[in-house]
Formats: C-alpha cells, structure tokens, sequence
C-alpha cells in the first residue's frame, strides 16, 4: 500500500482518523480528511492536527467531486461500511480499508490481538501487562481500548509488540492484517444495528485470524462450539481456553485452579489469590495466560504479573462508600451480557442505573438476571422506553424514569439505604449522552464523590 503522493481520503474526524492522517502525512499521502458531522467543531481538528493543520478538512455533505480522484480511502471504526458513498467507492475500485489495516502496513513487529464481544479490555489490559513486564516500552497496548493503532505505528520497530484490541467495527474492513497470536473470547450479541446480523457480526470478528498461517497461534473458548467450528477452516495452531472443563491440551479451569496444559501440566494459580472477580474474568485471565504463553513468555514472569493485576477501570470498579452504600462503576457494561457480569458480582440489594443509546439490543436476559438483587432500576437516555417494556414483559415493576444522568445518579443515591449498593451498568453504549463510556464512568464517580 504505497501512499506517498497519493490522494487518499481519511473518513471520520475522531481519535482513529487523526491518528490516520499524521500517518499517512509522515509517508507524504496527499491527504484529505472527511466527517459526515455538519457542525464538526474544524477549529479543534486542526489544533489535534498540529503540524498537518493545513490539509483539506471536509464536513457534513461527502465532497462527490473528489470521488474520481481519490486512490485509497482509509475508514474509521464508527464508520458503516455499507454507506451509499463506500459503495460507490468499491463500485468505482476504489481501495477502502480500516484505520487498523493501514496502521499494520506500517507497524513494525508482532501483533498479539484480542476480540470478543466482552471481556476485551480486561485481557487486553492484562496482557498488555504482562507483555511490558516482560519487554518493556517496547510494547505498544493499541486498538479499541482508546489508543489508536495508527497512531503507536509510527514508532513501532521490528522488536515492537503491539497488544491490539480489536473490535468487530475495527475487524470488518482488513485486508491483510495478521497477528502473530490472536484470541477471541466470546460472542453474544451486540452491536446489531451496524452489523444487522449475528452471521455478520461473528464473521467480522472471525477476521481477526483470517490471515494467520502456521507458526501464527490462534486462542478459542472452547465453550462456543461456532468456535470449534471455525477452527477446522484456520491455517494456524490453534489453543482453547476453557473454564467448564479439562483440556488434552490448553488452559482450563480445574475447581479453584488455572492449569495451563501445553503438553506438561503447570498451574498457574488459583482463583483465590486473583485480585479480580468473577467467572468471565478467569475466562479473561486464562486467554491472556495462555496468549503470552505462546508468544514465549517464560510462566514465572505470567504469573508474578497475573498475581499483580487489579483489573480495570470502569469495568465493576469500586468507587467509594458513603453512608454505608457502595457504589460501583461498571459504565463498560454498554451491551446486555456485560451488565449480567455486573450484576452477578454485587452481594448486596442494588440500586442500578441503566439505558442509554439503542444498538437494538433484546434486555429481557438482562433483566432475568436481577435475580431479586435489583431493588430499583433508574432509567435513561433513548433505550430506557424499551427497557421499561421489557421489563413489564418480565414481571420486573421497580423502574422509574429520570431526564439527565446527574438526575439518575441523584435518585439512585435517594433510594438506596444502609446496606445497599448503587451500581451504574447500563446495558447500553454512552453515545447520545457522553461521548464514550470513560466519559459516561467519569461523569458518574464525580456526581458520587460530590454527593
Ligand atoms: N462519522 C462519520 N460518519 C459516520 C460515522 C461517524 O463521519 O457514519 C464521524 C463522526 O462524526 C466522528 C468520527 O467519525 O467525528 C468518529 O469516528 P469513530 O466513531 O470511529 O471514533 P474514534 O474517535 O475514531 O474512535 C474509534 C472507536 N470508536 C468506535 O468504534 C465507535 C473507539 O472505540 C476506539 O477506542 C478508537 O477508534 C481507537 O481505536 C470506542 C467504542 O465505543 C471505545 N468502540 C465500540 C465498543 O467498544 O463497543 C466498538
């Protein structure tokens, strides 16, 4: 993919497309940069922009008269790939690709890649850990958890290691990327408003070991059996984790113990001396083990770091106790099934704040799961209608609605009582509210602090 001199047109003004652009600029690319968004603030692109300021910045209608001019079209995440103009662009042969395929042409060293519907950030994290306990700066920790690709690439060396989380907008449009190891953790759905199907959307995910060919390691749940099934078509070798049974070969969960099996037997550690919680984050623990094991990290060195690790911010995160209630920020909880996961780890009755963008998930799961820990649920933002209606469906009353965040956290902190929890997993992204969920996560430890 060379660039240099090259017309190439940057679709999405957002922390993937700037980073695409100094990029693409530090080749010499002819650069234009594209945002579908009319009132896109111009003033603050530049300032993010530095020394590239001066390039053609467009927004709101798409630019039609530079379509035949154009010779590679660089995508970012939040971009459909099925928009009227990107069809227009393949019908035309123009090149389009994602942020993350042009970060990988020119990313030097190996790429340790996660996906997964949950989970992600937290294996990721960890790994990313262990990867730079082991090898220091020269572990890059990029992708979907809010440091782009393209923007670590242009200081990665052949020695590099980039530990990428992946995500399934990010997986949908690569061409040749392929990591030395990569791992995919679960599926449930999510995201089906851009994908519009389940197919699709595990096949986008299913793209992350697309390109791996032998000495190339790829890290399944054994627990998906469409998993199982995709491994007959990889090319790689392929390792399952697993946290219901004993594996031939691979890691698992044996009772209280982590037993990593490849062929001889070692156990890693036990549950109990883990500082985080929870059946999905063992399931997180293990693929991360089990990736940098393969990558050839001595099992010492894994598991000091393991033992270290305390897990993630927003992600369950205990926020403070203040008359005798706690509170907890699980604002990743932006999908059903990672709500679950948050209200599976409160021991105390809840008071829950959910709702928020509509990604046309189902929420009866969700809310079956209350499990008569939910004493009140605080509803907001455009899903919460919808939620209200599947609550009813499920014979759950306790819901009220509230117009603001602030006023959601307000009502959360009035009702809950001595004893109680207030736990903020809204089974929905941020976007419509907050920007991201670190906002959405920030804004609500600040409201709990001020209370
Ligand atoms: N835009 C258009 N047309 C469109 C859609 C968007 O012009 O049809 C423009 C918007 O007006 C905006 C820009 O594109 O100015 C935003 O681009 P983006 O949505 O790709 O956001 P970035 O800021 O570049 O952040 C992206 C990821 N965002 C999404 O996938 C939505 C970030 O993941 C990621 O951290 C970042 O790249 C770095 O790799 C966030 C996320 O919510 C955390 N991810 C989803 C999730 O985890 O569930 C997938």
């Amino acid at each position: 993919m060379e660039v240099a001199g090259r017309k190439v047109l940057v679709f999405g003004a957002g922390i993937s497309g700037i980073g695409a652009v100094r990029l693409l600029k530090g080749q010499k690319a002819d650069v234009i940069l594209y945002d579908g968004n009319e009132q896109l603030d111009t003033g603050k692109v530049k300032e993010k922009l530095g020394e590239y300021k001066d390039i053609q910045i467009v927004a709101g209608a798409f630019p039609e008269e530079e379509l035949d001019s154009l010779q590679l079209v660089v995508l970012s995440p939040g971009v459909p790939t099925d928009l009227p103009v990107i069809k227009r662009m393949h019908e035309k042969n123009i090149p389009v690709v994602g942020e993350v395929e042009l970060a990988y042409e020119y990313g030097k060293g190996d790429v340790l890649a996660i996906t997964g519907t949950n989970g992600k950030t937290t294996t990721t994290t960890l790994l990313g850990e262990i990867m730079k306990d082991y090898r220091g700066e020269e572990v890059f920790v990029v992708g979907n958890i809010g440091n782009p690709y393209t923007v670590a690439a242009g200081q990665m060396k052949g020695s590099s290691v980039a530990v990428a989380e992946m995500s399934s907008f990010q997986l949908e449009s690569i061409k040749d990327f392929r990591p030395k190891v990569s791992a995919i953790l679960n599926y449930t759905p999510d995201h089906l408003n851009r994908h519009h199907t389940m197919e699709a959307y595990i096949a986008a995910k299913e793209n992350i070991a697309r390109n791996q060919r032998e000495g190339d390691f790829c890290i399944l749940n054994y627990e998906e059996k469409i998993m199982r099934e995709f491994a007959k078509n990889l090319k790689c070798q392929v390792l399952y984790f697993s946290s219901r049974r004993k594996l031939e070969r691979g890691i698992y969960l044996d009772g209280e113990k982590i037993v990593y099996k490849n062929p001889e037997e070692i156990l890693v550690c036990r549950t109990g001396d883990l500082q985080i919680l929870g059946m999905h984050n063992y399931e997180n623990v293990m693929a991360a083990v089990m990736m940098a094991a393969v990558y050839g990290v001595p099992m010492e060195q894994i598991q000091k770091t393991v033992l270290e690790f305390r897990g993630v911010e927003h992600r369950i995160e205990y926020v403070t106790e203040k008359r005798g209630v706690v509170y907890y920020n699980d604002s990743k909880g932006t999908n059903p099934d990672a709500a679950i996961k948050g209200i599976q780890a409160m021991n105390r009755p809840t008071v829950l704040l959910g709702g928020g963008y509509d990604k046309e998930s189902e929420y009866t799961e969700w809310i079956r799961s209350f499990d008569g820990k939910v004493k009140k649920l605080i509803l907001m933002g455009a899903t919460r209608e919808k939620i209200a209606a599947d609550a009813e469906m499920c014979g759950f009353h306790e819901y009220v609605y509230s117009d603001t965040f602030e006023e959601a956290v307000r009502m959360a902190a009035d009702e809950a009582v001595p004893g109680d929890a207030v736990l903020l997993s809204p089974a929905c992204a941020s976007w419509g509210m907050f920007p991201n969920y670190e906002v959405r996560g920030e804004k609500f430890k600040e409201i709990v602090n001020s209370l």
